[in-house]
This record gives structure tokens, C-alpha cells and sequence, in this order.
């Protein structure tokens, strides 16, 4: 989201934004999955409050409503007006002054207010997003902030090196307890910190992007901590990711899973290797269109309509051709959605139903002419 400065022009932003959560987001709000013992989303929370809090003491909150307002989520951290994390297309707005939170970073300023230096805050987070196996429309993360006082005088370098070694030691030691666990740094950009970095971990093959940090922005303490020249760290992980590695969870729809043979698999806190129950046929179809001349194709307004209709049945969707006609100009799109359960084998009729329900409603409400 917050991958590089682009900005989107301000048109798109009218005074008037109305809402845009459908129930199947409204539904996930207060369902708890940080607070429900054994759920893997609770042991690795109390992995990670357990280590860091072994070093020095965090406040920890954990039950923080996620509707939070834009002067939270966005002004507060420096994000400029008109930056793409803002639009109604990335982030679900109850009216055009409060959102559904879209990372924890928006506590920042209400704990810095307070003058406390080293904080937690697990939450539920809301975008809206890319549909795969790693990208879930409600995840949670972890904020982690420590400030140090103005009086010890550290640089910009010291508090960086403190950041890394922290998060090194808390993944390592703290919730993977594999000294030997290949990770890697990547230069990253956020407009609350400088410099920025994510840690990404080796998975299944590939690299993972697990979280987000960096140096706070001195005008954030300026603004809202009462050290004015204090400097400070602040972090934000994906828990899900984390847990994906850590039980070797394939899919990160299961975390809201009420299936026993889900649930059953987890219990006491132990860290367990999931036994994937019997793998269900996948189903594809492919839907193709032109875009509209007259209005913006945004991915993540077709993706919503896939998850509202498709709900998780939907595995992936992805875009398996790209075509510009060469004399009209028109733009051509073709995704390839993946039906498949995670419980059951699904009926052809039942895809048949979905697929076609998709199609009338992405030509209707995006103004697409399918092909
Ligand atoms: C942030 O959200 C920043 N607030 C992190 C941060 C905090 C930076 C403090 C600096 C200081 P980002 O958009 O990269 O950054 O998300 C952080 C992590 O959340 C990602 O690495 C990933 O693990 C997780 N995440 C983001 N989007 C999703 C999603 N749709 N589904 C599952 N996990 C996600
Ligand atoms: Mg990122």
C-alpha cells in the first residue's frame, strides 16, 4: 500500500465519500480472532508480547475498536491528501471522516499523546486488496513503538540498529526459535518513518514480506509526544504471515475457519505443523472485458465485487492477459478466478451461479463490456 510516493489526483477525492464496507467485512467486525484462546493468531500475539515484553515493559492493548478516523489512519502519520492509501478504492470508509483502521500505525498518535514510550497494539485491519492465498481483506497486525528520551542523545543510525536488532531477535528467537531462519532486509518507503525497511522471510520458495518499520519522523514526536526532541522506532507485522510460516497454514482464508478440523489442530498454544485435510478440487473461469473509456478501472473495486459474491470460495484471482488495441485504443482485461472450498467439493452449477452473478455485476456497477 504504501510502496512507493505516487500520488492520484485530487478529483478523486469528492468531499462527499459514502460508504463503502459490505456486510461480508461488516460481518468480521468484534469476531475476535486475536482474543480466542488457541486460535494461531492468539499464540503467535502472545509470542510476540511475551519476547518483547522479556526485554522491557510494553504497554499491550489488544481490543481497540477498528473504526478510527482519517485524521488517525492518515493525517496524523504524514500521509499526504492525495496519496493512493487514501482512496475508496484501498480503504473502506463508513462516511469521508472514519474508515475501518488499514494498519495499526493509526494508535500511533493517541499513545504518543499520552507521553508513553514503548507500545503494542494487536488489532484488526480492513483493505481492500489483491485476492490470493498470502492477501486477506481483514488481517491483523502488531504496532510496535519505543521512544527514547531526548537526554541519551542517540542518532538516527544508533535507533536503526536498535529497530533491526530487536526485530531480528524477536523473530528468531522469539516466535521461530531457529537462530539459522533466512530473512533479508529491503529498502522500503512509509511517510511516518525514515528510514524505512521491510523484513521479508523465506517461504515455501519465495520471499515473504512480513512487516513494516523504520525511524519515526521527527515531526510525528514533535507533533504529538511531549519530548519534543525525543527519537524513537516504530514497527508493524503481518500476523497472519507470521502464523502461515510458523504452522505452515497454506491459506490465509483458514484463519477464519469454524471447521473442527481446523480449530481441533490447535490447542494448548503449542506450535504445531497443520495437517491439511483432504484438498478439494479447484475450479477456474475466466472472465473477460473492455474497459470503459469514460471511467478509471480500479482492480481492487472488480476484486470486491469477486470476494462479496464469490466469498471464500474465490482462491485467487489473477490477471492472465493485458491487451491494448492498437488501433481504438481500448483497454482489454482477462482474469482467471479460482473457485475452491476449503471444506467440501463444490457443485459445477453452484460455480455456473457464482461466475455468472459476477459477471452481470462488474459489467453493471463498473460500466465493463465483457467479452
Ligand atoms: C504498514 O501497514 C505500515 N503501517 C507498517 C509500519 C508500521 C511501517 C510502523 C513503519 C512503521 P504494510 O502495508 O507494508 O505497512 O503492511 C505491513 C504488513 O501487514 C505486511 O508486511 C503484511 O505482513 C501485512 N499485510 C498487509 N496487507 C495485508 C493483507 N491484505 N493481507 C494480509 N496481510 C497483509
Ligand atoms: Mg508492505
Amino acid at each position: 500500500m504504501f510502496s512507493a510516493p505516487h500520488l492520484v489526483p485530487r478529483r478523486l477525492f469528492s468531499s462527499q465519500i459514502c460508504c463503502n464496507i459490505p456486510s461480508s467485512i461488516s460481518d468480521k467486525i468484534g469476531r475476535g480472532l486475536l482474543l480466542r484462546a488457541n486460535h494461531p493468531l492468539n499464540t503467535v500475539k502472545n509470542l510476540i508480547s511475551s519476547h518483547l515484553n522479556s526485554i522491557e515493559s510494553f504497554k499491550v492493548e489488544d481490543n481497540l475498536h477498528p473504526k478510527v478516523s482519517t485524521l488517525q489512519c492518515f493525517d496524523d502519520l504524514l500521509i499526504p491528501k492525495d496519496h493512493v492509501s487514501r482512496k475508496p478504492s484501498d480503504t473502506f470508509y463508513f462516511d469521508s471522516n472514519q474508515v475501518l483502521r488499514t494498519h495499526t500505525s493509526a494508535h500511533q498518535s493517541q499513545f504518543l499523546s499520552a507521553g508513553i514510550s514503548s507500545f503494542l497494539v494487536f488489532g484488526d485491519c480492513y483493505r481492500r486488496d489483491a485476492i490470493d492465498s498470502t492477501h486477506y481483506p481483514v488481517f491483523h497486525q502488531v504496532e510496535g513503538v519505543k521512544v527514547f528520551a531526548s537526554g541519551q542523545n542517540l542518532s538516527s543510525a544508533q535507533v536503526l540498529d536498535h529497530l533491526k536488532s530487536t526485530l531480528e531477535g524477536l523473530i528468531r528467537f522469539g516466535i521461530f526459535k531457529d537462530p539459522e531462519l533466512k530473512i533479508r532486509w529491503v529498502d522500503a518507503y512509509f511517510p511516518f518513518t525514515n528510514p524505512s525497511l521491510e523484513m521479508e522471510v523465506w517461504y515455501q520458495g519465495e520471499w515473504l514480506e512480513v512487516l513494516g518499520c523504520g525511524v519515526i519522523q521527527p515531526e510525528i514526536i514533535q507533533r504529538h509526544y511531549p519530548d519534543k526532541n525525543a527519537i524513537g522506532w516504530a514497527f508493524g507485522i503481518g500476523l497472519e504471515r507470521i502464523a502461515m510460516r510458523l504452522f505452515n497454514i497454506p491459506d490465509i482464508r483458514l484463519f477464519w475457519s469454524e471447521d473442527p478440523r481446523f480449530l481441533s489442530q490447535f490447542t494448548n498454544s503449542e506450535i504445531v505443523q497443520f495437517q491439511p485435510f483432504s484438498k478439494f478440487p479447484a475450479c477456474f473461469k475466466d472472465i473477460s472485458f473492455w474497459t470503459s473509456n469514460e471511467s478509471v478501472f480500479e482492480e481492487n473495486d472488480f476484486y470486491s465485487i469477486i470476494r462479496d459474491i464469490g466469498g471464500d470460495l474465490v482462491e485467487s484471482v489473477e490477471m492472465v492477459d493485458d491487451f491494448k488495441h492498437p488501433k481504438t485504443g481500448r483497454q482489454s482485461y482477462c482474469f482467471r478466478i479460482n473457485y475452491r472450498s476449503m471444506e467440501r467439493s463444490l457443485l459445477n452449477s453452484e460455480i455456473d451461479d457464482l461466475q455468472f452473478r459476477i459477471r452481470e455485476k462488474v459489467s453493471e456497477d463498473l460500466h465493463l463490456e465483457l467479452r
